[in-house]
C-alpha cells in the first residue's frame, strides 16, 4: 500500500499527522453510494426540529461573508490531506440567520442522497468550520460534495457532510448514517475515535 498511494509523513507536516494517518497523493473521493447531481436554482437548505423551521435558496445562502479557509482533512480509512484550500461561508455566519430554541444540543446532518451524520452543537459550533463552495480556487466539483459541504476540520472527515441541505435540530444525541454502522459517535482523530465498541459506548 505505501508507495504508491501514499506517502510517509515529512519530517515537520509529521506533528501534523494524527497516529494512524498517512499523507494522502491527490486528493482521493471517498462516498458512499452515487454522487447527486444538484444545481445552484434547484438547491435548498433546510433548518428544522428544535429550530424555527427556514428554507433557503443558494442566492440567500451565498449572501453570507465569504472567507478563505486552510485545514487539515483526515479520512478515519487511514488518509490524510494537509493544507486544503477552501472557500465559503462560516457555520458561525449562518447561525445567526437561525433561531436555534436553547434546549438543542445535537445535530443530524442532512444531505441530497440520503447520506446522514450527527454532531453535537459544541462540535458543529466552532470557529473554524465552514460551508464550503470552492476548493484550490474552482467551484466545489461534485464528487467533493459540490455545489456546497460542510468542512468540520477538528473531526474525522466522514462529519464533513457533501451535498449538505440540511440541519435537524436535537434535543438528544441521535446516531447517522456511518455511526450507526460502527464509527464512533464524536469521530476525534488526535485520540483516534475511529470505531465505537461492541459493547455500546
Ligand atoms: N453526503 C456524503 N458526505 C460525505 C460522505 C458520503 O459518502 N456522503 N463521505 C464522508 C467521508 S467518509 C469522507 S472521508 C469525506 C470525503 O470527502 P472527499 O470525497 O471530498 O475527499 O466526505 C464525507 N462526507
Ligand atoms: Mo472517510
Amino acid at each position: 500500500m505505501l508507495g504508491k498511494f501514499f506517502q510517509k509523513p515529512e519530517k515537520e507536516e509529521g506533528d501534523r499527522v494524527p497516529p494512524g494517518q498517512h499523507l494522502a497523493k491527490g486528493f482521493p473521493v471517498l462516498t458512499y453510494g452515487a454522487t447527486p447531481q444538484v444545481s445552484t436554482e434547484e438547491w435548498e437548505f433546510r433548518v428544522w426540529g428544535l429550530a424555527k423551521p427556514a428554507t433557503f435558496t443558494w442566492s440567500d445562502f451565498t449572501a453570507l461573508p465569504q472567507h478563505e479557509f486552510t485545514a487539515d482533512f483526515h479520512c478515519v480509512t487511514r488518509w490524510s490531506k494537509l493544507d486544503v484550500k477552501w472557500a465559503g461561508i462560516k457555520v458561525t455566519d449562518f447561525m445567526s440567520l437561525i433561531e436555534v430554541d436553547p434546549k438543542s444540543v445535537h445535530i443530524m446532518e442532512h444531505c441530497y442522497g440520503g447520506y446522514t451524520t450527527n454532531i453535537s452543537m459544541e462540535d458543529f459550533l466552532r470557529e473554524e468550520n465552514f460551508f464550503a463552495l470552492k476548493v484550490f480556487g474552482e467551484p466545489l466539483p461534485a464528487e467533493h460534495g459540490g455545489p456546497m459541504r460542510l468542512v468540520v476540520p477538528h473531526l474525522y472527515a466522514w462529519k464533513s457532510a457533501k451535498w449538505i441541505n440540511g440541519l435537524e435540530f436535537l434535543g438528544r444525541e441521535e446516531l447517522g448514517f456511518w455511526e450507526r454502522n460502527g464509527y464512533h459517535r464524536r469521530g476525534e482523530p488526535w485520540t483516534e475515535e475511529r470505531y465505537s465498541s461492541a459493547f455500546g459506548f
